[in-house]
């Protein structure tokens, strides 16, 4: 199974991508987590990476779009994968459909987690008093906001137009959301392993652009 999640800063994904992960036994590639890992170790992908993070901005496309490659094959040799915070931009999709679709690995479903600006900055104030994040200062957020209306909400077009999508109502406990998104993927796998019924991505065409 290859999904895929994608919301807005602070909507859960960090959260359900680890339960998604344990549930279906999937390996979890977040990129968010390797790129604060590349400027941990301070490495010149790092170096160049934090100037962007500490802005709110996304890192180039280039750098992400490299850096995750490698590891989408290894997960999907292991059973597959769950992706989260990648694709984040219309380039990072194209780039990604592309290059899954020449291994006959295209994304079986994206799951979008919908919730409202309110309970995002209330999440984000909570992340930023206990991890010490350098990117959750109240003005950095709102500019990640406006960062994921602008470049990242155009995605829930293009994966509904590939009829991928499928939206996740991202507020209430996290053990109730966990549930409707097993759900989801229980019976996405069910129906895929019925004869005929698998539409993954590669079969909607070439591009959807
Ligand atoms: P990420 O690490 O992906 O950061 P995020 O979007 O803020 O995280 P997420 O939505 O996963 O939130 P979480 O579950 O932790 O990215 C950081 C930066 O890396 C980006 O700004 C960018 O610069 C760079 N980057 C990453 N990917 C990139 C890409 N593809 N291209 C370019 N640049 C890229 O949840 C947030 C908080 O809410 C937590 O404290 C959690 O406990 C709480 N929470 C979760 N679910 C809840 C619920 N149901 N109710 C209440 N609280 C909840």
């Amino acid at each position: 199974m290859r999904v895929l999640l994608i919301g807005p800063p602070g909507a859960g994904k960090g959260t359900q991508a680890s339960r998604i992960a344990d549930h279906f036994d999937l390996a979890r590639i977040a990129t968010g987590d390797l790129l604060r890992e590349q400027v941990a170790n301070g490495t010149e992908l790092g170096k160049v990476a934090k100037e962007y993070m500490d802005r709110g901005d996304l890192v180039p496309d280039d750098l992400v779009i490299e850096m995750t490659r490698d590891r989408m094959v290894e997960a999907n040799e292991e059973g597959g994968y769950v992706l989260d915070g990648y694709p984040r931009t219309l380039a990072q999709a194209e780039a990604a459909y592309r290059w899954a679709l020449a291994r006959g690995i295209p994304f079986d479903l994206t799951l979008y987690f919908e919730i409202e600006e309110q309970e995002l900055l209330a999440r984000l104030a909570g992340r930023a008093r206990e991890e010490h994040r350098s990117d959750d200062t109240e003005e950095t957020v709102r500019h990640r906001l406006e960062v994921f209306a602008n470049q990242t909400r155009p995605l829930v077009d293009y994966y509904q137009r590939r009829g991928i999508l499928v939206p996740i109502n991202a507020v209430g406990p996290i053990d109730a959301i966990s549930e409707e998104i097993f759900a989801t993927l229980h019976w996405h796998k069910a129906r895929t392993m019925s004869a005929g019924v698998n539409r993954p991505e590669w079969v909607l065409g070439p591009t959807a652009t």
